[in-house]
């Protein structure tokens, strides 16, 4: 028999009975009764407040990505639901499961435009180009489990996503005895034998096949196994955008990131392949160069599409083969696929695929400040379950060049970043990491308009004592006075009519870190980074670096000053 409690209360044990232990938020008169349900069990499960619903729905993202599980945002009526918009719209974009839960006014208000009043079916509306899977609004106590366990299928099962559940006040007051409902256990498709057998035709006819990978809902095991399929058919394999921790970046088949900033002989290989196996990604405009190296919707290779929602399969893409597979065992199925005997005829493909990655990490020396040595030297120092984290800007073009991501199977995620292009997230992702895996360090790299837009975190990483257990939590903030890939797009389109893209009055986020009781240090040349990032390794707290980076230098591959020159010249010619 479960003893009545107030439904604030019940939904507050129903995550707790879906395994959560740690929730964001940032608290609302409109949801006091599950506030006190926290306080109530607080020896089970944490609330974290945050600084702003931006960074909270950010970091419960974030918490999805890692966990593979719902991660769970606690936010107030309309003005706390809009700033959580951002993180809801990244966990769509980027699959993640999510549980986004809002304070709503009492049930006798509704439809009046009361005090914060939103239809939150209408704004987060579910649908292909929503920002949730599924929005509901609880109307009676004693449904809160049934509510919640859905929530949690619903994020979890197909493509996974972001949920949105609304609470209304006196609703969340009602006492209830509904008994919680055990931890869903999300359902598994698996591709029907007669396509895995098309597959294995498909491969077996191939010349230039490339494997492109990536998506969410990966376990340790299916990336095991898929790493397995790739050495048994021996595939070149790239990591669909942003998703480049999905196969070890280490590994001799591994070709390079299919994304922004892609190596251009990777892109050619791309355009150039005659079977392309898209495992896992969406085949989104990032993933696929604004749907160019893959024509819509028919494109000129021969194209596998295996992904873990029906509905993602043919929405953008007519494949030449489907196969509708959770992510969870999606290795395993296609480890089931013998290769021929003999040797493969495109042995010498993967081979030159692998090694155009390898010269793709060989950069010409830029001074005062090297980026890329920034980056190779973090990974020399940072222990390898490192996660690194970022937002949206040109300098993480550094970052996803050349970092070597380990792969899922052995430290599960390590790239948290947003597929979505949102900025701001590097900070609060880096939180919700550090918090979450308090061993493990975290490393952020943020430009400086990214690092403004949710750099108040840093005091929610201090509140819960983030970096000092263990793992280290350092964010690197690339300071180069400008909104600088906005800048590099104008001076492409625009040469030399700059516009809303300046930043020149930049605070000095060295003494901004400190004032949050952040280590901080500034450098601004290539020598002085080493020494100051072993101790930021060394430091008892997180530790914030300031890299003043000359704003000329828009990315690994270019200047603002050659990209000015060349739509100048251009233009001068057409
Ligand atoms: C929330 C959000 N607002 C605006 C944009 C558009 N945008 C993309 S990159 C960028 C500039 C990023 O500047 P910064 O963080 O300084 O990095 P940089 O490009 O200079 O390396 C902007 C404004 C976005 N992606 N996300």
């Amino acid at each position: 028999m479960t003893t009545t409690r107030l439904a604030g209360h019940a939904l507050v044990e129903a995550l707790i009975a879906q395994g959560i232990d740690t929730a964001f938020g940032v608290p609302g008169e409109s949801y006091l009764a599950v506030l006190d349900g926290f306080h109530e069990h607080r020896d089970r499960i944490r609330f974290i407040a945050c600084r702003h619903e931006g960074g909270a729905s950010f970091m419960a993202e974030a918490q999805g990505k890692l966990a593979g599980w719902p991660g769970v945002c606690l936010v107030t009526r309309g003005p706390g639901a809009s700033n959580a918009a951002i993180g809801l719209h990244t966990a769509f974009q980027d699959s993640t499961p999510m549980l986004l839960l809002v304070g709503q006014v009492a049930g006798d208000q509704r439809d009046r435009e009361a005090f914060q009043e939103l239809d939150y079916r209408q704004v987060f509306g579910p649908g292909t180009l929503g920002m949730a899977k599924w929005v509901a609004e609880v109307q009676h106590a004693d449904r809160v489990p049934e509510y919640v366990a859905r929530a949690f299928h619903t994020a979890m099962q197909g493509r996974p996503g972001p949920v949105v559940l609304v609470l209304p006040e006196d609703m969340l007051t009602t006492p209830t005895a509904a008994a919680v409902l055990p931890r869903a256990l999300p359902a598994q498709a698996w591709p029907a034998p007669g396509a895995l057998r098309d597959l294995r035709a498909l491969l077996a006819q191939a010349r230039r096949p490339l494997a492109i990978v990536g998506g969410s809902g990966w376990t340790a095991e299916s990336a095991r196994a898929l790493q397995r399929f790739a050495e048994a058919w021996q595939l070149p394999m790239g990591c669909g955008f942003r998703f480049q921790d999905t196969f070890d970046n280490r590994h001799p088949l591994y070709a390079g990131d299919v994304g922004i900033g892609i190596n251009p002989k990777l892109a050619a290989r791309v355009r150039d392949a005659d079977l392309i196996l898209a495992i896992g990604v969406r085949l989104g405009e990032m993933t696929t160069a604004g749907y160019s190296h893959l024509a819509v919707p028919r494109p000129a290779q021969r194209l596998v599409h295996l992904h873990a929602g029906a509905e993602e399969l043919g929405r953008v893409y007519a494949a030449d083969l489907l196969l509708q597979c959770a992510l969870s065992c999606a290795g395993q199925a296609l480890a089931t696929l013998e290769p021929p005997p003999g040797t493969l005829p495109w042995q010498d493909w993967a081979a030159a695929a692998h090694a155009d990655y390898e010269a793709n990490q060989i950069a010409p020396a830029v001074a005062p400040l090297d980026m890329a040595e920034v980056v190779k030297c973090v990974q020399r120092l940072a222990p390898p379950d490192t996660v690194y984290t970022n937002g949206a800007g040109n300098f993480s073009a550094w970052l996803h060049r050349y970092t070597r991501y380990a792969g899922l199977q052995h430290h599960g995620r390590t790239q948290l970043a947003p597929t979505s292009g949102a900025m701001g997230y590097g900070v609060p992702a880096a939180v919700a990491a550090s918090l979450l895996y308090p061993e493990r360090t975290v490393v952020n790299v943020a430009g400086d308009g990214d690092f403004l837009m949710t750099g108040q975190e840093l005091a929610t990483a201090r509140a819960h004592g983030a970096g000092t257990r263990g793992g280290r939590l350092i964010s690197i903030v690339v300071d180069n006075g400008t909104y600088g890939t906005i800048r590099m797009h104008q001076e492409r389109e625009y040469p030399g009519r700059v516009s809303g893209s300046e930043l020149p009055a930049n605070p000095d986020f060295a003494a901004l870190a400190r004032a949050y009781g952040w280590h901080a240090a500034r450098v601004a040349t290539t020598d002085a980074f080493e020494p100051a990032f072993a101790a930021a390794l060394a430091a008892d707290g997180p530790t914030l670096i300031h890299l003043k980076l000359d704003p000329d230098i828009s990315t690994p591959r270019t200047t603002l000053g050659a990209l000015r020159a060349a739509a100048l010249k251009a233009r001068a010619g057409s």
